[in-house]
C-alpha cells in the first residue's frame, strides 16, 4: 500500500469554531505569545474541513492508494470526557470522509490521537498526565469512532509520536500544552519526571484501546492497529569511538525503543533505566499484559539522520534524549545532508535504510508501515509560486527515500508495506506556522487557500508506480 498522502486534523482542518467543535490544547497554545511563529494558529489552516471533496478528488487524480489522517477528539466529544455528549455533526463529517474516501477507491488510515487533546481534559484533570482518567475518556472516545468507523475502515493508529507529545509537550514546551514546569529539579538529570509519566500513560491508554479493538471489533470486522512512533537515525560522531557507539544506542533507545521495547518485549530499555531510575514508572504485571504485543502492525515516521556523540556530564540539556549530543556534523567535519526549512532536519537515504533494518532486526522482523517521511526545502515559502511549484529538492528526497525503502525490502529482506509522504499539502506545522511547508500541493494562504500541485505531486505517482506494487 503506498500513499502520496498525508494529514492531520489540527494541521488543515481550520473551522474551530463550527458544527459544535470544543477547542483543543492547541487552539489554547495558539494563543500564547511566542509559542508559534509569527503568531499563527490553525482557525482558517488549509480550510479542509469545507473542502474535502476537493483534497479527496485530489488525491484521485495524484493516484493515491490510502490516505491517512487524524480524527479531531473535540470535533467528535466537545468536551473530550467519558459522560460529556458525542457531537453527531462532528462525527458524521469523518464519517462522510470515510464514505467519500472508500467511493474514490482510496483506503483511508486513521490515527484517533495526533496531539489536538480536548482542551477541557487538560483543565479538568490535567490531561495526559493523569493516568486514570486520561485512559478512560480516551477509551470512550475510541468506542465512539470504532462503533461508527470500524466496519470500514481497516488501519487504525492509537497515537502518533508519543515521544513529542511527552518531551515536546511537557518538557521542552514547544508543542501544547507547552509544560516545562518540573526542568532542573534534581542535580542527577534535568528531574523531569512528567515526560515519563505522560509517555507511560499514552503506552497504557494504547494497549488499553488494542485490547478493546482486539476483543470487540477485530472479530466482527478485521482490520489492524498499531501505534507510530517517531525516529531519526542516530550516527556515531566518530566511528572508532565506543563511547559515541553507545551514544548512538541511548538515543535510539531514548527515542524508539521508549514506547516500542514495553510494546514488544514488555519492559522499558535499559539505557533509560540506567539513566532515569526512578523517575521512570514501574510497570504493573496488568499493564504490562495490556502493552506487551499490542501492535499489528509498526507504525514510523522518519525524516532524517544525525550525528550523535556522548555528552555525559551535561544532562540538564539533553536527559530527554538520553544524554547525547545532536550535531550534524561527524568528526571529519562532513554534514549528514543539505540544508532544509526545518534546523532539525538533514536529509540521509542511506540512514532510512539503516533505520529499516535496526527497527527490523531488534524487534523480530515486524510489518513495518512507515506513516510519515517528507522534507521541507529551504526558502520555499519566499518563492514566488511558479518556483515554489518546481520543488525539484522534495522530489530528488522522495525519490532516495523511497529507493532506499525498496533496497531494505528487497535485499535486506525487511518486511516494510506501506508508506505514506508527508504531506499531501502544505500545512499548519504546529510552532513552526505556515512558515515552513512539507506539502506536495501548495496551498496559496494568501488568496483562499488555493491550491496548486507541484513537481513533487506529478513526480510521487510515478515514483510509487516504479517501486511498490498493490497492495
Ligand atoms: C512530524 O513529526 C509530525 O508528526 C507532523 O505532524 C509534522 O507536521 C511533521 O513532523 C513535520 O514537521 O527541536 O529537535 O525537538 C516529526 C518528528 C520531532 C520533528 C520533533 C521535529 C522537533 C525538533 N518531529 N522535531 S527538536
Amino acid at each position: 500500500m503506498a500513499s502520496l498522502s498525508f494529514t492531520t486534523s489540527y494541521q488543515i482542518e481550520g473551522a474551530v469554531d463550527e458544527d459544535g467543535r470544543g477547542p483543543s490544547i492547541w487552539d489554547a497554545f495558539c494563543t500564547k505569545p511566542g509559542k508559534i511563529a509569527s503568531g499563527h494558529n490553525g482557525d482558517v489552516a488549509c480550510d479542509s474541513y469545507h473542502r474535502a471533496e476537493e483534497d479527496i478528488a485530489l488525491l484521485k487524480r495524484y493516484g493515491a492508494m490510502a490516505y491517512r489522517f487524524s480524527i479531531s477528539w473535540s470535533r467528535v466529544i466537545p468536551f473530550g470526557g467519558r459522560n460529556d455528549p458525542v457531537n453527531e455533526q462532528g462525527l458524521q463529517y469523518y464519517i462522510k470522509l470515510v464514505d467519500n474516501l472508500l467511493a474514490a477507491g482510496i483506503t483511508p488510515l486513521i490515527a484517533l490521537f495526533h496531539w489536538d487533546l480536548p482542551d477541557e481534559l487538560d483543565k479538568r484533570y490535567g490531561g495526559l498526565l493523569n493516568k486514570q482518567e486520561f485512559v478512560a475518556d480516551y477509551v470512550n472516545y475510541a468506542r465512539v469512532i470504532f462503533n461508527a468507523l470500524s466496519p470500514k475502515v481497516k488501519y487504525w493508529i492509537t497515537f502518533n509520536e508519543p515521544w513529542c507529545s511527552s518531551v515536546l509537550g511537557y518538557n521542552t514546551g514547544m508543542l501544547a500544552p507547552g509544560r516545562t514546569s518540573d526542568r532542573s529539579k534534581s542535580p542527577e538529570g534535568d528531574g523531569a519526571t512528567e515526560p515519563w509519566i505522560v509517555g507511560h500513560n499514552l503506552l497504557v491508554a494504547h494497549g488499553t484501546v488494542v485490547k478493546i479493538f482486539r476483543e470487540e471489533y477485530q472479530p466482527l470486522y478485521g482490520g489492524e492497529i498499531g501505534i507510530t512512533l517517531n525516529g531519526d537515525w542516530a550516527e556515531p560522531w566518530d566511528p572508532e569511538s565506543a563511547a559515541d557507539v553507545e551514544a548512538c544506542d541511548r538515543r535510539m533507545e531514548f527515542a524508539i525503543s521508549w514506547f516500542a521495547d514495553p510494546i514488544y518485549f514488555g519492559h522499558y530499555p535499559k539505557t533509560m533505566i540506567a539513566q532515569l531510575g526512578n523517575r521512570l514508572p514501574q510497570w504493573t504485571d496488568k499493564e504490562v499484559a495490556l502493552v506487551k504485543d499490542s501492535n499489528d502492525f509498526f507504525g514510523m515516521n522518519h525524516y532524517c539522520s544525525t550525528f550523535v556523540k556522548t555528552e555525559i556530564g551535561k544532562p540538564e540539556r539533553t536527559d530527554t534524549v538520553g544524554n547525547v549530543d545532536i550535531l550534524l556534523q561527524n568528526k571529519a567535519g562532513e554534514w549528514i545532508g543539505p540544508e532544509t526549512q526545518s534546523t532539525w532536519l538533514r536529509p540521509s537515504a542511506i540512514g532510512f535504510r539503516k533505520l529499516l533494518n535496526w527497527l527490523s532486526d531488534r524487534y523480530g522482523q515486524p510489518k513495518i508501515y512507515v506513516t510519515e517521511n517528507g522534507t521541507s526545502v529551504k526558502g520555499e515559502n519566499d518563492l514566488p509560486l511558479e518556483q515554489a511549484l518546481k520543488d525539484d529538492f522534495r522530489v530528488q528526497y522522495f525519490e532516495d527515500y523511497i529507493g532506499a525503502m525498496a533496497e531494505a525490502y528487497t535485499y535486506d529482506k525487511v518486511n516494510v508495506r506501506a508508506y505514506m509522504a508527508w504531506s499531501m499539502m502544505d500545512n499548519f506545522e504546529w510552532a513552526e506556522g505556515y512558515e515552513t511547508r512539507f506539502g506536495v500541493t501548495f496551498i496559496d494562504y494568501q488568496n483562499n487557500q488555493k491550491r496548486y500541485p507541484k513537481a513533487s505531486a506529478t513526480a510521487m505517482s510515478n515514483i510509487f508506480a516504479k517501486y511498490i506494487k498493490n497492495p
